[in-house]
């Protein structure tokens, strides 16, 4: 399987984040991205490319025009101020405030994030693009008739929603990758979420849409970020109704209860008659995971990559979450040779 990859994503190191109370290193780091790489390399797994840059119009069938502006820009706006640290956010428009666009860069940053968990560095922006053409290139790379391809991407994307960053995540690659595969001439995409996060921007981009199928199996945001979507009851609006499915697991879940959820998935995303699958794929739902709650075990990911394949479909496979540095290389390539070798 064909890895692309891209150097840039080291441009992205944001310094901390708040949790229990503290200011911590953040959790998601570079090093995430060298461990997977290293891996996809220690395996054999097959070529390591570079991305092809696409420019700005396939983000921009994603995500909102000012949005994007408003994110290229921060960074120079925010060094102009002389300010030591990251960029984050701290005021947002919740209930009762209103939804206008202050001039004031926090402002701005409040009015374009939903959580404190998205720090702007000055290689943020830089990095996420590559990370959304490195996506990108995975698509080309099925678009010319491979059965899948690995798109290594960092930071990840499945929160970023239209027009808002959080959850360590800005542009939303596999959404970009997946508005590809349409404009190219596919008439459904499926999307398969098995990060241990909803993929609430993922959901939210296409909830009206019945040309992506979404499908994701997550902690249940009754008691897991994000918290306000990832619910059963989710299923899709007007045109969409019907091609949104949530599959919320408790704290605690392991294969038994994950890999029924996902045989689920599956079941739907063959039903849909999908021509190409998407896969978010996030690893935290290992068990030692620091931020994370389910108990998959690494040979799990062989199984999950296994049953994946028995889909049958061209699959392109969008690296999103997974905490526990030192294993993510081996859980993700462990979905990948699953996929091959069933
Ligand atoms: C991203 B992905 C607040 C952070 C709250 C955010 C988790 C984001 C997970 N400092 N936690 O889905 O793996
Ligand atoms: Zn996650």
């Amino acid at each position: 399987m064909l890895t692309v990859y891209s150097d840039d994503h080291r441009l992205h190191h944001g310094r901390c984040e708040l949790i229990d109370g503290e200011l911590k290193p953040c959790f998601e780091m570079p090093s995430r991205a060298d461990h997977v790489l290293q891996r996809v390399r220690q395996q054999n797994l097959g070529e390591v490319i570079a991305p092809t840059d696409f420019g700005r119009a396939p983000i921009e069938r994603i995500h909102d025009r000012a949005y994007l502006e408003f994110f290229e820009g921060a960074w120079a706006r925010w060094e102009a101020m002389g300010r030591p640290g990251d960029l984050m956010p701290f005021t947002w428009p919740a209930r009762t405030l209103r939804g206008v666009i202050p001039d004031n860069l926090h402002g701005q940053l409040g009015y374009y994030s939903f959580d404190g968990g998205a720090p702007i560095t000055a290689g943020t922006w830089q990095a996420a693009w590559s990370a959304a053409q490195v996506a990108l290139s995975g698509h080309q790379h099925l678009a010319g008739g491979a059965r899948s391809a690995f798109a290594l991407c960092r930071p990840p994307g499945h929160h970023a929603a239209a027009d808002l960053m959080g959850g360590y995540c800005y542009l939303n690659n596999v959404a970009i990758a997946a508005q590809a595969f349409l404009d190219a001439g596919c008439k459904r995409v499926a999307i398969l979420d098995v990060d241990y996060h909803h993929g609430n921007g993922t959901q939210s981009i296409f909830y009206g849409r019945d040309d992506v199928l979404f499908t994701s199996i997550h902690g249940d945001p009754r008691f897991e970020f994000p918290f306000f979507l990832g619910y059963a009851d989710e299923t899709g609006e007007g045109a969409g109704e019907g091609f949104n499915l949530n599959l919320p697991l408790p704290a605690g879940s392991a294969w038994a209860a994950w890999g029924a959820a996902l045989d689920s998935a599956c079941e739907r995303i063959a039903a849909y008659g999908a021509e190409v699958v998407l896969v978010s794929l996030g690893v935290d739902t290992f068990k030692e995971d620091p931020i994370s709650q389910f108990k998959l075990d690494s040979p799990d990911y062989l199984r999950m990559g296994e049953r994946i394949a028995r889909l049958g479909k061209p699959t392109l496979f969008v690296m999103e979450g997974g905490y526990a540095v030192e294993e993510i290389g081996i859980n993700a390539v462990n979905v990948l040779e699953g996929f091959e070798g069933a």
